[in-house]
């Protein structure tokens, strides 16, 4: 192990210290940032109570010069983000694979910050695009931070970092006016993608559901890169990191994220928060799948290649840790947005590959953050720091906040002692792998890179039918969204290469038919094997379907509905038992009734009491919750000519969400099924109201959705 014992004995109880930098204001006076204090903040200096203001006032001028200078550019990806801190716990250590100090003893901790986000919008867009997550881990480890900079995807769109700037100067609003936010629905998006056959493994994945989740905390994470650990005995092992939640991996569907996005665009960002805020911290366990340096060559596909995964069946992921997150940030400012995650940093016992993407992502990230954050020194910024002790030889810059003393600050020096000194690879000093490299300087793309349809297909091949639904319903939407008939029909030509039916399908809902042969230039300048570098790969490598790429059938999914949300749809005379009951067992397992009714303030129940009201249908909408319960209790009348009642009701049954309804209110049902049989449906669920009719509204909701209905719907 790299540390010494004593600090590696330390390392549960150590913990972020941000006590320093800290100050609520309370019972303090207000003064200018140079501490004098102020008496009068709402006025100006004046000449005259009735005359001009004066220049002099450097009170009001410090106010205004810092309020012009709050903002700091937003990232340029992943500008929309939320995050926690936390802490990541080891359950099985891995000392045989790596010598990072972090993952050697059972029940060692370390503190963690975590931020999720969206990849294309602004920082003000909305929570529910159609968009890869970001899920990037800062573990503030003894031996130094390291940050694992992860999406929710386990492939990225392309294969080489040369085509970041590309792909995100198409996906982004497009230049000329700035239109769509936070959307890939357009031309430039689906024109640069339908040019670049990289990109459909990728494009399964994004237009599955797993590009809109139900939450933060129900979405698996991925490294997306092979990494490389190392032990004690330099030996490099690849491996690749996966996060899967404790709640399983679950989504919304399209019609919902939609209007998630008008109704409460901070749906996730407020999830995430009330999660921790209430106790229910998120978990996830921290996966590796390792393969020995010896099986660089063993696959059909090259680990090096972004645009794949090691399929689970073929290298089992073994669970290392948990990380949870128990603690909201103080200050989004602060911490949320001032926090710089780079791939390159990492500790030793960590180390990269080749992968040409990661290569270039290791340049991009320091790069950016010193124009974000403002120069050098983002490191010093609080949520930055490492609680290992930093001592280098960089000095100054903008915002230098440590003042390092003496004279010295170059190495080798006899002046300072020698110090800082430099670590030997026993005493915890960071040694890059020896890899041997012996090469031609090319600029080109490995032949093994070159097969872009195989594991497209086998995404594919592994979702539910409802979820080969979904990515056909996707695929029309955006496709329809642009209006160049030329990249409809070349996006329909790559998917016929992926799956005939699928094409098909997108094609029927496009009008257009199916082009027999792909259109020529693709993806210029991009080596496809055998062929003559504008086409891609023949190559195909058939796979068993796995059920971890399905959401529906992903192992991480158990039935529960902790922390799930349900509207209690009432009104004045509705039961009052009914309502009490529901609310105590939901209460038990985890989850939580809210009352919508007509009006805010009390509800007046059938049994002559009060029980205060959440929503009104004014203030909440059905999307924003899981499931519906509608209460016996006389009020079906008022509530059924309610239009907003019954759109609440059928946008629920419309997403597949679980209906239950007591009492006299199965009559809402009938006439919202219209002539499909409730019997077909187990996520309509009638009854007296009592313990056996509420345990098994409960029991339907933990299945997240009834994706039977889409079948009874469409049929
Ligand atoms: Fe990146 C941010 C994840 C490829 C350049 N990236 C960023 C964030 C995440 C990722 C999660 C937000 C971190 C945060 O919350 O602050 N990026 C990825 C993944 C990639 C990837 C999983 C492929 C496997 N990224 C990638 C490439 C480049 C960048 C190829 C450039 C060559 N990414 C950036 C960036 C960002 C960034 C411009 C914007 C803000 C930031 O870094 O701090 O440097």
């Amino acid at each position: 192990m790299a540390q010494d014992d004593t600090s590696a004995n330390h390392q549960d109880d150590k913990q972020r210290d941000f006590s320093l930098n800290k100050s609520d204001g309370t019972n303090k006076f207000m003064t200018t940032d140079h501490g004098v204090r102020i008496n009068d903040d709402n006025n100006w200096l004046k000449a005259g109570e009735r005359g001009p203001s004066l220049l002099e006032d450097f009170i009001m001028r410090e106010k205004i010069t810092h309020f012009d200078h709050e903002r700091i550019p937003e990232r340029i990806v992943h500008a929309r983000g939320s995050g926690a801190h936390g802490f990541f716990e080891v359950t099985n250590p891995i000392p045989q694979f790596t010598k990072a100090g972090f993952l050697q003893k059972a029940g060692q901790k370390t503190p963690v910050f975590t931020r999720f986000s969206t990849v294309a919008g602004s920082r003000g867009s909305t929570d529910l695009a159609r968009d890869v997550r970001g899920f990037a881990v800062k573990f503030y480890t003894q031996e130094g931070n390291f940050d694992l900079v992860g999406n929710n995807i386990p492939v990225f769109f392309i294969q080489d970092a040369a085509k970041f700037p590309d792909l995100v100067h198409a996906v982004k609003p497009e230049p000329h006016n700035e239109i769509p936010q936070a959307s890939s629905a357009h031309d430039t998006f689906w024109d640069f993608i339908s040019l670049m056959p990289e990109s459909m493994h990728m494009i399964m994945w994004t237009m599955s559901d797993r590009a809109i989740p139900r939450s933060y905390r129900m979405m698996e994470g991925f490294g997306v890169h092979t990494f490389r650990l190392i032990n004690e005995q330099g030996e490099s092992h690849f491996v690749k990191f996966h996060w899967k939640p404790k709640l399983g991996t679950h989504a919304v569907v399209w019609d919902e994220a939609q209007k998630i996005s008008g109704k409460n665009p901070d749906f996730h960002r407020e999830d995430l928060w009330e999660a921790i805020d209430t106790g229910h911290f998120p978990e996830w366990e921290l996966g590796v799948q390792i393969v020995p340096q010896a099986d660089e060559f063993k696959f059909d596909f090259d680990l090096l290649d972004p645009t794949k995964i090691i399929p689970e069946e073929l290298v089992p992921v073994t669970i290392v840790g948990r990380m949870v997150l128990n603690r909201n940030p103080d200050n989004f400012f602060a911490e949320t947005e001032q926090i710089a995650f780079h791939p390159g940093h990492i500790v030793p016992g960590i180390d990269f590959t080749n992968d040409p993407l990661l290569q270039g992502r290791l340049f991009s990230y320091t790069d950016t953050q010193l124009l974000r954050l403002g120069g050098p020194n983002f490191h010093e910024i609080p949520i930055n720091r490492a609680i290992a002790p930093v001592h280098n030889n960089q000095r100054d810059g903008f915002m230098r906040q440590e003042i390092n003393v003496g004279r010295v600050s170059y190495h080798p020096n006899s002046l300072g002692g020698g110090c800082p000194y430099q670590a030997k690879i026993s005493q915890g000093g960071f040694s890059s792998f020896n890899e041997r490299v012996e090469a031609v300087k090319v600029r080109a793309r490995s032949e093994s890179f070159s097969d872009h349809f195989s594991q497209a297909r086998l995404f594919y091949n592994s979702q539910t039918e409802v979820e080969k639904s979904h990515i056909v319903r996707a695929l029309r939407f955006e496709l329809g969204k642009v209006d160049t008939t030329a990249i409809r029909l070349r996006m329909l030509g790559l998917l016929s290469k992926i799956d005939e039916n699928l094409a098909r399908q997108v094609g029927k809902g496009l009008g257009l038919p199916v082009p027999d042969k792909l259109e020529r230039p693709i993806n210029e300048g991009v080596r496809a094997e055998g062929s003559d570098a504008q086409q891609p790969s023949e190559k195909q490598i058939s796979y068993e379907p796995s059920d971890a790429l399905s959401m529906i059938n992903n192992p991480t999914v158990k039935p529960s509905i902790e922390t799930r949300k349900v509207a209690v749809i009432c009104a004045d005379g509705s039961s009052g038992e009914n309502i009490t009951d529901l609310k105590i067992t939901l209460l038990k397992n985890g989850a939580k009734a809210f009352i919508v009714a007509p009006h805010l303030g009390f509800l007046a129940t059938d049994d002559g009491g009060e029980l205060p009201i959440d929503f009104s249908f004014l203030t909440s909408s059905s999307v924003l919750f899981d499931a519906v319960f509608i209460p016996d209790g006389g009020a079906q009348s008022q509530l059924a000519s309610d239009p907003d009642v019954v759109e609440f009701v059928q946008d629920a049954y419309k997403h597949c969400k679980v209906i239950g309804a007591m009492g006299a209110s199965a009559a809402l049902l009938d006439s919202l099924t219209k002539n499909k049989a409730i019997e077909d449906d187990p996520g309509l669920i009638s009854g007296d109201g009592g313990t056996a009719s509420i345990e098994r509204f409960i029991e339907a909701m933990s299945d997240h959705r009834i994706w039977e209905r889409e079948t009874i719907l469409t049929n």
